[in-house]
Order: structure tokens, then C-alpha cells, then sequence
């Protein structure tokens, strides 16, 4: 791998020699990998990442969008005395000037420094760890409170839009390219009986409830680095889909992914609870991050954007379940089911404590 890896990295604005390049991390989305480069003034490590052009039709778009936020929070992160090169993404330039390099085989590559002394984490290791992640991700919407929304790229057309979500779903039982369809109808059944709840937000929306800011889109734990040696929250990572959003979907992509008790792909339904103490903790940590940023239509939609995310997810999977795998990385058999079974499993658990779950949002959001 490394000689490849050193061909791509002879594109871009950096001199050495690759030393080690190894697979990284657990992303479903891009091949990512770690690698080292020596020179003469010694050893930098570096992320090298071949972006996945099934899911992102267009890479360059992206990168712009990565380099404008990227840029503007470099500002932020300066003007308050943090250090740029660890708090966010350094993209790295190509020999032409650009973010990324495309290859003879048409296949886009971006390089960035590797965040040092960082971990990152499937699982909650420790109740403190998700509230950081909670306080993090309201304070990366609310940093990015005055960018210039109009200038992002929709990276992924109706990523959010969870209607459309369903109609993807209803496409692939239709074509049933597998033959898998007989096998997961309950799963089917479950999605269509909630049609009408899946139109929540963009009915709140359009009644002027949910205002669309700059958000992440992808506020799984995983996506946040933690320093290694303080455990403090440092730096959101995985920028790829920042467009305008919902604030309460980068709140609700966090519940489904951290408020449970088991990983998202735990097979064994019986491991797979929602915690609510930890939701608790995420609410605390969001609105504190927030900083008085959301309106009171946005706190009141708090707990749908748990519900919705998670439902949401749950059917991706299954539509990718029925049709054949291609857009989730899969290391097994079933994988995308397994997925899917356990998203819903934690609908359905929420749904039984949504009054709980409103209440804890009007605990945090007394003035
Ligand atoms: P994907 O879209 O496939 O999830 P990510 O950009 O999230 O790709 O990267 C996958 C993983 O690689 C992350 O979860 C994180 O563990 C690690 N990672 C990515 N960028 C960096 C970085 N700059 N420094 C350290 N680790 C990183
Ligand atoms: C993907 O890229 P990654 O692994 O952080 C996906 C998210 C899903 C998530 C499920 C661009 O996130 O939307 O919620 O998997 N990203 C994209 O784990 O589709
Ligand atoms: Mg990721």
C-alpha cells in the first residue's frame, strides 16, 4: 500500500517520504487512511482520504465546502486563542492549487493533518464524554451561526428529507433486486405505518417553526476527536455533508448513534435499549453549546429530531439492505439489516418515552 499511497501523495504540497499507511477508523462512507511522511525536518502524520464518489456525486463541490467552512472556522478558532491546526480540518493543496488530487483512474483524494493525540469513539466510553460531544456539536452550530449559508453545495440532494427517504425505500421493495423483500416486510411494514409522522419537520418548516441553519448532518460520536490525554472534546471532523439543515437533526443524528446502550450495529436486539440518561445529558450539553441559539420552536422539536434520525437511519439501512449493500461499508452478512433492526428497535423505545423525553428538553430550556 505504500507505494501507492506515496504516488498520491506526491501531488500535493508536501515533501518526504510515506514511511507507514495503514487502513483508519470506522467511517461507513470513505477509504480512510493513516499515514506517515518523513523528511528532513522529521515525521508528520497525515488522514489520506479516497472520497466515495457513489455517494458524493460531485468531490470538488464538496471540498469547496469543506475549504470555505474550514477557513472560516480557522478565523474563529484564532480569534479566541485555540490553535487552528488541531480544532478543525487543514486541507491540504495539491501541486495545482487545489483541495483535491484526481487520479488517472478518475478516483479523488484529499489529504489533511492527522489530529494528533486524538481518539475517536464508537461507543460512549463515559457519560462526561457523550455531555462534551453534546456541548461540542451545539457549539459548531453556533459558531457557524453568520457563515454565508448560500455559498454551500447541497452535497447530497434531500439528505435529511425523510419523506424522500421513504419513497427510496418504497423504489428499492419495488425493484427487489436481492430477493431479500420476503424476508424483511415487518421491517417494510414498520417505515409505512409512519409515513405520517415522517413528514413532521417539514411540515414544522414550512409553518415557520424550523428555521434551516449551517449544519454538520452527521453527528455521530465517531465524527467528534476527543484529545487523548484530556479527554476534552476537540475538534468535529467529517465535514462532507455540512449544508443547510435542522438543528434538531444534528441533535437527533447524536441520540441514535450515543443514547444507546449497545453499538448501531448490534444484532442482538435484547442489548439495545435507549438510555435516557444519557439523551438527558445530550440535551444539557446541546443547549449549553448553543448558547441561546435555538428558538423555542427548535427546542420543542428537539425529541422529533431524536425520533426522526433514528427512523431515518433505519430505513437508509434497509433500503440498502434490499438493495444489494451499495452505499454503507459492510463487513457481513446482514450487516444492513442488523442495522436497521436495531435503529428501530430504539424508535420504538423512544416513542414509549416521548413525554420523558419533552420534559427533560423543558428542564434545560428554563431561562
Ligand atoms: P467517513 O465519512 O467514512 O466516516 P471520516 O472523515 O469520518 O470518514 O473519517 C473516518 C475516521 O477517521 C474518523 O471517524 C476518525 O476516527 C478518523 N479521522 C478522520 N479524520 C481525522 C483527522 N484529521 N485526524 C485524526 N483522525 C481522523
Ligand atoms: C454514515 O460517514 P459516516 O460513517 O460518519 C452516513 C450517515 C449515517 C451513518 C450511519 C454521508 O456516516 O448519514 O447516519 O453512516 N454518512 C453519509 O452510521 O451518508
Ligand atoms: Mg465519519
Amino acid at each position: 500500500m505504500i507505494e501507492q499511497v506515496q504516488r498520491v501523495i506526491d501531488n500535493f504540497q508536501v515533501t518526504g517520504k510515506v514511511t507507514r499507511a495503514e487502513r483508519y477508523g470506522s467511517g461507513h462512507i470513505n477509504d480512510t487512511r493513516y499515514v506517515v511522511i518523513e523528511n528532513d525536518s522529521g515525521s508528520r502524520d497525515y488522514i489520506l482520504q479516497r472520497i466515495n464518489k457513489n455517494v458524493f456525486k460531485d468531490p470538488m463541490q464538496l471540498m469547496e465546502n469543506i475549504v470555505a467552512v474550514t477557513d472560516y472556522l480557522r478565523e474563529v478558532i484564532l480569534a479566541r486563542g485555540g490553535d487552528p491546526d488541531r480544532e478543525t480540518l487543514t486541507a491540504i493543496r495539491t501541486n495545482n492549487g487545489t483541495a483535491c488530487y484526481i487520479d488517472p483512474d478518475g478516483e479523488y483524494w484529499r489529504l489533511v493533518y492527522f489530529i494528533t493525540d486524538s481518539q475517536s469513539f464508537d461507543k460512549v466510553e463515559n457519560p462526561e464524554q457523550f455531555y462534551r460531544s453534546a456541548v461540542a456539536f451545539g457549539n459548531f452550530q453556533y459558531l457557524l451561526r453568520d457563515f454565508p449559508a448560500a455559498v454551500l453545495h447541497e452535497t447530497i440532494v434531500n439528505f435529511h428529507n425523510t419523506p424522500d427517504r421513504i419513497r427510496q425505500l418504497r423504489e428499492a421493495v419495488e425493484r427487489d433486486v436481492c430477493g431479500r423483500l420476503s424476508s424483511v416486510r415487518a421491517e417494510v411494514d414498520f417505515v409505512l405505518s409512519r409515513e405520517e409522522f415522517a413528514g413532521t419537520l417539514e411540515r414544522a418548516h414550512k409553518e415557520g417553526k424550523l428555521p434551516l441553519k449551517v449544519t454538520h448532518n452527521d453527528t455521530k460520536l465517531n465524527n467528534v476527536l476527543f484529545d487523548a490525554i484530556s479527554g476534552d472534546s476537540l475538534c468535529i471532523i467529517d465535514l462532507d455533508t455540512i449544508m443547510p439543515g435542522y438543528s434538531v437533526n444534528d441533535f437527533g443524528d447524536s441520540i441514535r448513534f450515543g443514547a444507546t446502550t449497545a453499538l448501531e450495529d448490534e444484532a442482538d436486539l435484547s442489548k439495545v435499549n435507549f438510555d435516557i440518561s444519557l439523551y438527558e445529558l445530550y440535551v444539557r450539553g446541546f443547549i449549553e453549546g448553543a448558547n441561546g441559539g435555538l428558538s423555542e420552536g427548535e427546542l420543542e422539536m428537539l425529541p422529533i429530531g431524536a425520533i426522526m434520525m433514528t427512523f431515518e437511519c433505519g430505513t437508509r439501512f434497509l433500503t440498502d439492505y434490499l438493495s444489494g449493500d451499495t452505499y454503507f461499508r459492510t463487513s457481513r452478512e446482514g450487516h444492513n439489516l442488523d442495522r436497521a433492526r436495531n435503529q428501530f428497535k430504539l424508535v420504538t423505545d423512544m416513542e414509549k418515552r416521548l413525554s420523558e423525553m419533552r420534559e427533560i428538553v423543558r428542564k434545560y430550556s428554563v431561562k
